[in-house]
């Protein structure tokens, strides 16, 4: 086994790859612990990674996380955000904290068929209390060791078939339940970040937590977070436009500076910089992780390791903001739905993405208070309809999202936009998606082994060479800000206690 180093007798050298909020938090962190040789490594011009505001309209928009999901004390990027003094009062009031919404989308939905016809709420309203109770039911299999089936997508449909049996005397009625209901569907695929829920797994489901509070947006966007978390660092930590070609661990590394002493470590960056050092923290997504795994660590990842980081689901989540000259929504309205009367959860097939691509849009939410962004609305698409929206020109999908907004409100007078900016995260080489799941095949065990530093063992080098971080190694709060950001300080803690514990040995 391989004698241990003290902080001592060497202060530990430290490479971060990747700047987003697993990779900031991790540096704030080790920074807190006293580490002080420590590098940030980011591939592209900014920091943030999927955390990015741009300005649009009159203000700032969210093009990657828009929400706190869960605004409450346990929340770390709430509870960094109240610290720094980013969020409103009703964000910050303790009522706001308490309440349990369970994920839900927000509260005043406006729903618009095909037809150009509004759906009261008499026939939407207990629909999406129905779909919420299939919602809760499928994550008690976390707890369970049996399941009906193998995904989410084919356990709901399988509980709307039962009600649908129910609605068959009025075949209008039922074709139309359905059709709102196949919403539902759309939205949960963008919050799994999938392209179907047949592709979510059921048992791991439930193991996601939803923390209290209602979600809450940045009045200055995310990007208010990552400053104030990038202002806390010292200057010229991070090295920007320095993608990180292959990390070489398990070595004996020598540098310059440092001519009697050997680095487990060596970092090859794409410019052909190499850095050495004792420690890595990779924060890289598992997008980009999936796609790079065979050439981006050498030695190669454990076949363990490989197995978990290709079972694990990284779908994309995509973005489309419009401006209008004038709003044509009611005021009240928070999140526009589109029926597509001809829809049903239980009946559906592959699209056709040419034709068919915007069929996905879930609707469009309202961004508000009107006057932080003037009179933008967002659309939101999962799936290999929102990477195959990512090929079009911005004229095109300007055009076909003012016919659908024609045709759903049944108003051919409404004028196009007047701007749009969008997300294209699934052709963004160093993300490839936008966050994880836990797909068919996979489960929590997964994400540990993602999370799991290299060596695996001591007897196999120098302990916590390699270690990882990043929303897709959070096995509860995967997917989010707040499960990046924590996964950032756990790693900082992990190489911390480590050295306490060296420190109080001898
Ligand atoms: C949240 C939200 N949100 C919308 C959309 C997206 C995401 N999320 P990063 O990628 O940030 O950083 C890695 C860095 O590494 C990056 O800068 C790279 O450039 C760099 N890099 C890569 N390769 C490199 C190399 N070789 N060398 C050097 N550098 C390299 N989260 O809390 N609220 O509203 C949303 C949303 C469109 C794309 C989101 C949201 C997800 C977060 O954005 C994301 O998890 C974190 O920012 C990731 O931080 P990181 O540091 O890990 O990586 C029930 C149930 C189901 C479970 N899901 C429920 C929650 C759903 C999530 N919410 C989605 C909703 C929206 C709108």
């Amino acid at each position: 086994m391989a004698r241990l180093i003290t902080r001592q007798e060497h202060d530990p050298s430290i490479v971060i790859v990747g700047c987003g909020l697993a990779g900031l938090g991790a540096a704030q962190r080790l920074l807190q612990h006293g580490f002080s040789k420590i590098r940030l490594l980011e591939a592209t011009q900014r920091c943030g990674g999927r955390a990015w505001s741009r300005q649009f309209g009159k203000g700032l928009v969210d093009i990657g996380a828009q929400w706190i999901h869960g605004p409450s004390k346990q929340n770390a990027v709430f509870h960094l955000a109240s610290q720094h003094n980013l969020l409103d009062e009703k964000a910050m009031s303790e009522d706001n904290q308490a309440v349990q919404r369970n994920g839900q989308p927000p509260d005043v939905s406006t729903y618009y068929t095909s037809s150009g016809k509004k759906v009261g709420q008499e026939i939407t309203a207990p629909l999406e209390e129905l779909y919420s109770t299939f919602n809760a039911r499928s994550k008690k299999f976390f707890q369970s060791k049996t399941q009906p089936v193998h995904s989410l997508g084919e356990f709901l449909k399988l509980e709307i078939a039962r009600c649908a049996e129910d609605w068959k005397g009025d075949e209008e009625m039922c074709n139309l339940k359905l059709a709102v209901l196949n919403t539902e569907f759309k939205i949960g695929c963008c919050i799994s970040g999938t392209d179907s829920l047949d592709l979510v797994a059921l048992q791991p489901f439930g193991e996601y937590v939803v923390l209290p509070g209602i979600d809450c947006v940045f009045p200055g966007g995310f990007a208010s977070l990552v400053d104030a978390i990038r202002r806390s660092l010292p200057k010229d930590i991070i090295s920007y436009d320095k993608p990180v070609k292959c990390i070489h661990w398990n070595g004996s590394f020598k540098s310059p500076n440092t001519p009697d002493y050997s680095y487990s470590i060596l970092v090859e960056c794409e410019d052909g910089e190499t850095i050495p050092a004792d420690h890595v923290i990779v924060t890289v997504p598992l997008g980009f992780l999936k796609e790079h795994y065979k050439t981006f660590i050498h030695p190669s990842f454990p076949p363990s390791k490989i197995d978990s980081i290709q079972k694990l689901g990284f779908g994309t989540c995509n973005k489309i903001f419009l401006e209008f000259e004038e709003p044509f929504w009611e005021p009240e309205s928070q999140l526009i739905r589109l029926v597509w009367e001809d829809e049903s959860p239980l009946f559906s097939t592959r699209p056709d993405l040419q034709k068919e691509w915007f069929r996905k849009i879930l609707g469009f939410i309202i961004l508000q208070p009107m006057e932080r962004y003037g009179h933008v609305i967002l659309a939101v698409l999962a799936g290999e309809e929102a990477n195959y929206m990512e090929s079009l020109s911005d004229c095109e999908v300007k055009n076909c999202l003012t016919q659908i907004i024609r045709k759903f409100t049944g108003n051919p007078l409404i004028p196009p936009p007047k701007g749009i900016i969008r997300s294209r995260w699934y052709n963004d080489q160093y993300t490839r998606g936008s966050y994880s799941y836990t797909a068919v095949g996979s489960s929590g065990d997964d994400i540990d082994v993602i999370a799991q530093p290299l060596p695996f063992t001591s007897t196999q080098g120098q302990p916590l060479q390699v270690l990882f971080a990043g929303e897709a190694t959070h096995r509860t709060f995967y997917s989010t800000t707040h499960g990046a950001l924590e996964s950032g300080w756990r790693e900082a803690d992990r190489l911390n206690n480590h050295y306490v514990s060296l420190t109080s040995v001898n």
